[in-house]
Parts: C-alpha cells; structure tokens; sequence
C-alpha cells in the first residue's frame, strides 16, 4: 500500500487523482500544511524541500521502499510503475514530457503566485495582482489553442500531463479567469471532470 503525504491543494490532489486512475491502493496521510505539519522532523525525511506531496512505496523499483517528492517526479514514478498514462511509442512520450515541464515550470509556479497575491497576499499590491493575473491569462491561452488542436495537453490520449494540470484549473475562479473565455480550455476541463477517477482524487484528503 502506497503512502500519500498530501493536503488539499493542486499539487497535492494531482497524484490522489493519478492514484486513483491507475488503481493503486493507498493510505492518505494529511500534512497540514497551514499548520506547519511539513516542517515536522518525520515529514522532511521523506520531503526535503517541507513541500507536500510526497510518497512512500514499500516495493520501488528493486523492491525496496522508496521515498519521492515533487509532484512531476511522483507522476512519472507510478505511471512507469503501472504503465498507464504515460505513453511509451517515443513522440508521444516526449510530447508528455514536454506538456508535463509547462505544468512544472510554468502553470504550477504562475498559477500559484497568483492565488498568493490575489487571495493570501496581507497586503493587495497591483502590480504583483496585475502580473501573475496576466501570466496566468496568457497560460489559459496557450493551453486554450493547444487545446484546439488536440483532444489532450500531450495529444489525443489522457496523460500525466493532463492530470498535472487539471487541479490547478480547477481552482480558476481564485485567479479571476471565467473558463467560458477559453473554449478549449473548458472542454477539456469538462471532460477531466466527468472522470470518476478525477473526482474521488479532487475529495482528498476528505
Ligand atoms: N514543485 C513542487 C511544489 C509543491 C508545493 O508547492 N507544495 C505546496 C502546497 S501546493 C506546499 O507544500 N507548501 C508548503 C510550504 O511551502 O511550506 C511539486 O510540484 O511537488
């Protein structure tokens, strides 16, 4: 049984959400992360960095147990180890791979200065609001035509990619973005979230 250090966050929910497509059995363990759980001890054991989410597998790949955090790390892990989600024939792979790092470098860290200084920030600074508001717009739009070319983020099958992505679009009202602006976008969006997988991963941690 896999272990989950998570809270309930995008980054957190994108690996219940891969956990619960691939049908890996799992425990969740809540790391409270506005109660400084992921400065404990025990926690930075498993995540250096005092970020959430992270994993403990007892049968990693020589069938010893295995640690990971950062989510993209996490995602590739238990696709490889399931093979599911990650394509194997090479373009299709590196077109993951590619969509994956616009998530890991781009929509993840943007998105997330944007719900700091537009909802957390102690102070409103406009020009902060105003860049990481328009950052963000400008990923909805290359998600958005991207998005008109091809069913999924990586292609025309459901990837990691997609589900790196999906939980922080989900949270598109605390970045001001009607998705109705970004047709795509939204059908995309609208076809994640009819995945049963996808909604029982969006409920953790209860
Ligand atoms: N690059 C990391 C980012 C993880 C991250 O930012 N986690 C946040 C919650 S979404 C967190 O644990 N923050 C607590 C802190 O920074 O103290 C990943 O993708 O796993």
């Amino acid at each position: 049984m896999i272990d989950l250090y998570t809270w309930g966050t995008p980054n957190g929910r994108k690996i219940s959400i891969m956990l619960e497509e691939v049908g890996l059995p799992y425990n969740v363990h809540p790391i409270n992360i506005t109660k400084d759980d992921q400065f404990k001890p025990d926690f930075l054991k498993i995540s250096p960095n005092n970020k959430i989410p992270a994993i403990v597998d007892p049968e990693g790949p020589d069938g010893k147990p295995i640690s990971l955090f950062e989510s993209g790390a996490i995602l590739i892990y238990l696709a490889e180890k399931t093979g599911q989600l990650f394509p194997e024939e090479p373009r299709a792979s590196y077109d993951t791979l590619q969509w994956l790092m616009f998530q890991m470098g781009g929509v993840g860290p943007m998105f997330g200065q944007a719900h700091h200084f537009r909802r957390f920030a102690p102070e409103q600074i406009p020009y902060a609001v105003d860049r990481y508001t328009n950052e963000t717009r400008r990923l909805y739009g290359v998600m958005d035509k991207r998005l008109g070319d091809a069913d999924y983020l990586a292609g025309a099958d459901y990837t990691i990619a997609d589900i790196a992505t999906y939980p922080w679009a989900a949270r598109h009202e605390w970045q001001g973005v009607d998705l109705s602006d970004f047709p795509n976008v939204k059908r995309w969006y609208d076809a994640i979230g009819a995945r049963p997988a996808a909604q029982r991963g969006m409920a953790v941690p209860a």
